[in-house]
């Protein structure tokens, strides 16, 4: 992509050097900075006081779970929360008048962060075949577009129907609906490059691929592990979560190969503790891992307590769970005893104290949880890194009790509750045999294209309609170049936008943007006031109530966008009264309480204030796997050859930006400020590779296919990160991660594992 001169640049590139600790006063301000550039400091007011309140705004960031009604601060949200609802509720509109003076081709030159600044899209827009602008569309004619579209295809698996995890269930479950009765299972969601790697592991080992702690385990855990994940950005409220156990006596054990500010202390801005004084330590052990060494961190740890077993027997695992709730222990056990301590300790980069120091507080801990998220599942080798994780937890009977579990930590606000709605492309036969129960027609039981299947299925010309219902597909997918390519030969794109982002900038013959309310916004039908309802990573599922003005009268809400897009495609074709859903959402509520395990009686649990739990089988006792006992699991696998000269790269998310959305060029908590294309290295590597601070490289990447992908015009930023690995921001690197390079069986993106070298860009080339 080429970049307009530097319409980017908010200044020099200052880099000082990773931050002490996390949140506190500056937190509060830069949020309300960032949220008045964006807004009147009256719709501040009403966004933020509602956000997370109960009968409130949900907020639309990550998915870490609110504390029971009754224990909620009247601010209930963190700096970053508040910038990522204020970004939606910005005062800025993108018009008519602006795809007019923009032609697609310009769009295509500016920035991420430029896009998104031009505020909320206002009407539909489509761009037609051979023109260079988008143009007004009315909503009939968009929807006909559409649906003549569809239904000219030779096989419904011709359309592919993406969603991101902002998306409402109510949204969600008509989306689902839709594809099934058009024909087809090709739902890729954000999730396949989220969290899918956690899912197939965990529902390999327990039977279930959702997470198993609540925030009333974390009250309880003894000792909580923090693995792979920067909660300090991205799950903020997490660490209110970790600065509670602290203070009652739990330990904490945080794995990363950056020191994460906001794994080291802690100031709330919520107590007077936090604003004034010193904060609250978080880790009691900081574990500096080289990347993609997790598993044999883990296998290291199983082999010590298997050792401690041995030295004092029947004092260390949980000999009558483990007989009584799992299999496969002998052949997991002789695995891990081979595992030679010394070749642990080469991979991960770790002392063989530092190793046996965490062992030792694992054996004092009765309740254990193990936290992860992105820089586990990003990992070609992450399904196996997570089975081996579930392995330490089943050692010690860490799962089913209370304070102890697994804990993934998930991104969107709704992405669990998306899947759970029925957006995965391999959904089982009961869910596929209840909604032919509920709705009288057969849905397809082959299984569809996932996020990178899609793309692949693109480029070979089998998926010729491409539909985004949120989200930035273009950007969040790997190998930018392929993906872009993949959907200009689509024959119509169409997307289902609140804002303005590449993905309408890369379109097919014909490109559709469709235009839509917020959950921020007030949402009236003919039935009256609408809400709807998300999970959160805790399997909470609560209602969300808009208050703000919508920022168009043209705008339709996302349940009212795809209900007339399947009334209008599938006519009378298939027995659903899609008008009803969007006249009243109790009434697809309705339908899912039949159809989604779990919500038996929704409309009426979701009036409770909170909402309601799913029930999680592992906590009553049960593992829902093929032999109905946990497995144990013999896991392999280890990150990839790095050639001499070369860095292991790691792509990941400043501090300021929300997914491909960044908000400013600044990453305050690792103290990089005034330029986003920067490769943080180890001093040492730069010296090795004979390059200094501030010089300007190319990154290069080198993939199975023998290509090379080029990120041009990086700066070098000396940083803390273990010798041979490197960072940089996404999605300015995705271009670099090659379509084949995906984790074993889940086929998630290895985006946190690019082998990379940095080629200095010299003067006048
Ligand atoms: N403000 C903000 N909040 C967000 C988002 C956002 O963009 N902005 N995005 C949301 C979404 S969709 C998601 S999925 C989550 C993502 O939440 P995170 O997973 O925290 O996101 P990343 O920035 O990808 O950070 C990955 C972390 O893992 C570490 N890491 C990388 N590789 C390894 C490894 O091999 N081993 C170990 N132990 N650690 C490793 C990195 O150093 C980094 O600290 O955040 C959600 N919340
Ligand atoms: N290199 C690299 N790539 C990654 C990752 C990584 O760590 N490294 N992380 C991956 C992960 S974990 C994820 S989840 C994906 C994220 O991928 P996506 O979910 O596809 O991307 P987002 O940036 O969250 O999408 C932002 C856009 O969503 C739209 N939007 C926001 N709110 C709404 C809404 O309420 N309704 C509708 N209809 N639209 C809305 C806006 O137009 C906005 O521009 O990226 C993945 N890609
Ligand atoms: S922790 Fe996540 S859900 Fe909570 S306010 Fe912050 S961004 Fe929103
Ligand atoms: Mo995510």
């Amino acid at each position: 992509m080429r970049r307009r001169p530097d319409e980017d640049r908010e200044g020099e590139l200052t880099s000082t050097g990773p931050k002490e600790w996390a949140a506190g006063v500056p937190a509060v301000a830069h949020a309300l900075e960032y949220s008045l550039s964006q807004t009147s400091p009256k719709r501040t007011a009403l966004t933020l006081l509602n956000m997370n309140q109960v009968d409130g705004i949900d907020c639309p960031g990550c998915a870490w779970p609110d504390p029971a009604p009754g224990h909620r601060h009247a601010n209930e949200y963190c700096e970053n929360g508040a910038k990522h609802i204020n970004d939606e509720a910005t005062s800025r509109r993108v018009t008519a008048e602006f795809f007019a003076e923009h032609p697609v081709s310009e769009l295509g030159e500016r920035s991420d962060k430029w896009l998104n600044q031009q505020g909320r899209l206002t009407e539909p827009m489509v761009k037609r075949p051979g023109s260079e602008h988008y143009e007004p569309i009315s909503w009939t004619d968009a929807f006909g577009l559409v649906a003549e579209e569809l239904r000219s295809l030779d096989s419904p698996d011709e359309a592919a129907f993406y969603t991101s995890g902002r998306v409402s269930n109510e949204a969600a479950f008509t989306l689902g609906l839709f594809a099934r009765a058009f024909g087809t299972n090709n739902l890729p969601d954000c999730s396949n490059m989220c969290h899918e790697s956690s899912g197939f592991a965990l529902h390999e080992t327990i039977g279930t691929g959702k997470g198993t702690v609540s925030l009333l385990d974390m009250e309880h855990a003894d000792l909580i592990f923090v693995v792979g994940q920067n909660p300090g950005t991205n799950h903020p409220r997490q660490l209110s979560a970790l600065e509670a156990a602290k203070l009652r006596g739990a330990r904490i054990v945080a794995v990363n190969p950056l020191p994460e500010a906001g794994l080291r202390r802690f100031k709330n801005p919520q107590k007077p503790r936090g604003v004034i004084g010193a904060g609250v330590e978080i880790a009691d052990h900081f574990l500096q891992i080289r990347l993609g060494a997790d598993i044999a961190l883990f296998q290291g740890l199983n082999k010590l307590l298997l050792e401690a077993e041995d030295a004092a027997p029947g004092t260390v695992l949980d000999r009558a769970f483990i007989e009584s709730s799992t299999s496969g222990f002998d052949d997991f056990a002789a695995h891990v005893r081979a595992v030679d301590l010394d070749d642990v300790s080469t991979l991960t980069g770790l002392g063989r104290e530092e190793i046996r120091a965490v062992a030792d507080e694992v054996l004092r801990s009765d309740r254990i949880i193990v936290c992860w998220a992105m820089g586990l599942t990003q990992h070609r080798h992450a399904v196996p890194t997570i089975r081996e994780i579930v392995n330490f937890l089943l050692l010690r009977g860490n799962l089913g009790r209370l304070g102890t579990g697994a804990c993934p930590v998930r991104g969107h606000s709704n992405v669990q509750g998306d899947r759970t709605m029925g957006i995965w492309e391999q959904m089982p036969d009961e869910f596929l045999d209840a909604l032919q129960q509920e709705f009288g027609f057969d849905p397809p039981r082959h299984h569809g294209l996932d996020a990178v299947g899609t793309i692949h299925a693109m480029l070979e010309d089998e998926v010729k309609v491409f539909v985004g219902v949120a989200g930035n597909f273009v950007r969040a997918a790997p190998d930018s170049t392929a993906t872009e390519k993949a959907l200009r030969r689509c024959r119509l794109t169409v997307q289902v936008s609140t804002k303005l982002n590449r993905s309408h900038t890369v379109c097919g013959e014909t490109a559709l943007i469709l235009p839509t309310r917020s959950r921020t916004e007030r949402d009236l039908q003919d039935g009256g006031e609408q809400f709807v309802t998300v999970e959160d990573s805790m399997s909470d599922v609560h209602s969300s109530y808009g208050r703000l003005t919508p920022a168009s009268p043209l705008l339709l809400s996302e349940v009212a966008i795809l209900s007339r897009l399947a009334r209008a495609t599938l006519g009378e074709r298939v027995p659903v009264d899609w008008a009803s859903f969007e006249t009243d959402y109790g009434i697809i509520r309705d339908h899912i309480s039949r159809v989604v395990p779990g919500f038996h009686d929704f409309n009426h649990r979701i009036a409770e204030p909170g909402g309601f739990t799913l029930p999680n089988p592992v906590n009553e006792g049960v593992f829902p796997t093929s032999t109905g006992t946990a497995q144990f699991s013999v896991n392999e696998g280890s990150p990839p050859d790095v050639p001499e000269g070369h860095l292991l790269l790691q792509t990941l998310r400043s501090h300021d930006q929300w997914n491909t959305v960044p908000y400013t060029d600044n990453d305050r908590y690792r103290g990089i400020h005034g330029d986003r294309r920067v490769v943080m290295v180890h001093t040492d590597d730069l010296s090795a590779l004979g390059l200094t601070e501030g010089d300007r490289v190319d990154v290069v990447s080198i993939a199975d296919d023998g290509q090379e992908r080029r990120a041009e015009g990086f700066r070098v930023v000396p940083y803390p990160t273990p010798r041979g690995s490197a960072a940089a921001y996404y999605p300015e690197t995705n271009v670099l991660v090659s379509l084949g390079s995906v984790a074993e069986t889940s086929n998630q993106p290895a985006y946190k594992s690019v082998v990379v070298r940095l080629e200095p860009v010299t003067a006048g080339t």
